[in-house]
């Protein structure tokens, strides 16, 4: 829930500063029109320019913006580390984060919980070529899920590159929504991308928004505190059934959440969408 505090106060200060802003305009505004109403006997000033009041608000405005724009990134770069910061974690403790690959398609979502140690090994082991090979073949299956249509929050494991993997996912029609479910208290890493078209993770609720893009990962971490269910959408217009492309995001304690992932992993593949 970091996150959420933390773009409530970039927005409450942003909004502020605005409405001061905006107040301010709109009290010079009326103060002249009021002033030099017809009828007040004020004339025309006789000056065309005020060089030094001009310099100075555009002064002023300049300090607000750059302030506001160094404010506003600063805590999206505080809240999305990249390089090392990211590989550490930062924000959630020291344990490794728990990895959640979210592949976004037309039109719905598929949530892949690698095997702990899973992510490591690949990335070490097979360097960058190794993800697009995995995505590749995840992008395979969800296609057949989402095309079966009925992949109602089915779960399945898979053994691509040697680990198990629970994988959830299902084809965001009639109500049938997938589940990402996550530790409560624990680092969350999320590596998003996108099979066809551009799309957006967001859970409105918790102020979770990131773009996801073919041909490429995006990553994110996140804690959250406490159990609970929440609604995350596509942000991002993606065609006929962009409206329909929802998924919820499920809270629970670190020991259902390991129970979770050994359960679906114990499915095997053959315990797939169809159940
Ligand atoms: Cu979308």
């Amino acid at each position: 829930m970091e996150q959420r505090r933390v773009f409530a106060q970039v927005l409450t200060v942003e909004t502020v500063i605005a409405s001061v802003v905006f107040l301010l305009v709109l009290t010079a505004l009326l103060y002249s029109l009021i002033r030099r109403r017809a009828g007040a006997g004020v004339g025309p000033s006789p000056r065309s320019e005020r060089p030094r009041l001009e310099v100075s608000y555009l002064a002023a405005l300049v300090v607000i913006a750059a302030g506001l724009v160094v404010y506003t990134a600063s805590a999206n770069d505080w809240m999305h580390p990249g390089g090392d910061a990211q590989a550490a974690g930062r924000g959630g403790g020291k344990a490794a984060p728990v990895e959640v690959d979210v592949t976004a398609f037309q039109w719905c979502w598929k949530f892949t919980h690698p095997a702990p140690g899973a992510h490591q090994a690949a990335r070490s082991g097979h360097g960058p070529d190794a993800r697009p090979a995995a995505d590749a073949h995840h992008a395979a299956e969800a296609h057949h899920a989402a095309d079966g249509g009925h992949g109602s929050g089915g779960a399945h494991g898979q053994r691509s590159d040697g680990a198990r993997a629970a994988t959830t996912t299902a084809n965001c029609r009639d109500g049938r929504l997938p589940t990402l479910v996550v530790p409560t208290g624990r680092t969350v890493r999320i590596n998003l991308t996108s099979l066809d078209v551009i799309h957006s993770l967001w859970v409105p609720a918790l102020r979770y928004k990131m773009d996801a893009f073919p041909d490429h990962t995006n990553s994110f971490t996140f804690t959250v505190d406490k159990e609970g269910r929440w609604i995350g959408r596509c942000a991002e217009f993606c065609g006929d059934r962009h409206h329909a492309m929802e998924f919820w995001l499920k809270a629970v304690s670190p020991e259902e959440y390991d129970d979770w992932v050994s359960q679906h992993q114990q499915d095997g593949p053959t315990g797939g969408a169809a159940a």
